[in-house]
């Protein structure tokens, strides 16, 4: 099966609650197998162009998974999980308490009107390279490169960052 690496973030309704509540909704969904975790960094939101409204820090990390579910499924109860976390509809990029992305499917690349894979915005991102360095230095984003090389052009400075516990146990 291909290493499927999925994206969360939350920077609403306790960031590390969110996460650690993701994580453990994710080991429990049938047909996906979480196999390791990387640790939350926090970072400042990045906001659109012309937003002007103040948004908390962000808490990001990456997962590595395996599924036999097809790309548009996943998706779809990543969506569920987000509103299951108490997402509810609002501005592109704006606060909000769980995002979840599908950033890298294997060596895939795909864009349609629902799903583009790997995930457009990852190569730019400190919060989303630096965590997938952490659980692969070799990995690299179809297209685009490695992500160490990525994480040296993206600029910037390191983020700070915490291990998050792996999902056992947790309500
Ligand atoms: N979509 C297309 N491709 C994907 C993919 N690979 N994974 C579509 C997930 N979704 C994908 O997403 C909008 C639509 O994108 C989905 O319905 C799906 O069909 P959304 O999560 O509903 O809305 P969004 O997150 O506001 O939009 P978008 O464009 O996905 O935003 P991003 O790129 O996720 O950015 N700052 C910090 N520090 N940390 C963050 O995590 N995140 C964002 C959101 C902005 N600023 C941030 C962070
Ligand atoms: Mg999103």
């Amino acid at each position: 099966m291909e290493p499927v690496y999925l994206g969360l973030g939350s920077n609403l309704a306790d960031p590390w609650r969110q996460l650690c509540r993701a994580l453990w909704n994710l080991r429990r969904l049938p047909g996906l197998h979480l196999q390791a975790v990387s640790p939350a960094y926090r970072s400042a939101a990045v906001r659109l162009p012309g937003d002007e409204a103040e948004q908390p820090d962000y808490l990001n990390a990456v997962c590595l998974v395996s599924t036999r579910l097809a790309p548009r499924r996943l998706l779809g109860l990543l969506k569920a999980l987000e509103a299951r976390q108490g997402r509810r509809p609002g501005r592109r990029w704006g606060p909000r308490p769980l995002d979840l992305d599908i950033l890298l499917w294997g060596g895939r690349r795909w864009s349609d009107a629902v799903l583009s894979v790997p995930h457009p915005r990852l190569a730019e991102r400190r919060f989303v390279l630096q965590p997938l360095a952490d659980l692969d230095p070799t990995l690299r984003v179809p297209g685009r490169g490695s992500v160490r090389c990525l994480l040296v052009r993206c600029g910037g400075a390191p983020l700070q960052h915490w291990p998050l516990p792996w999902p056992e146990g947790l309500a």
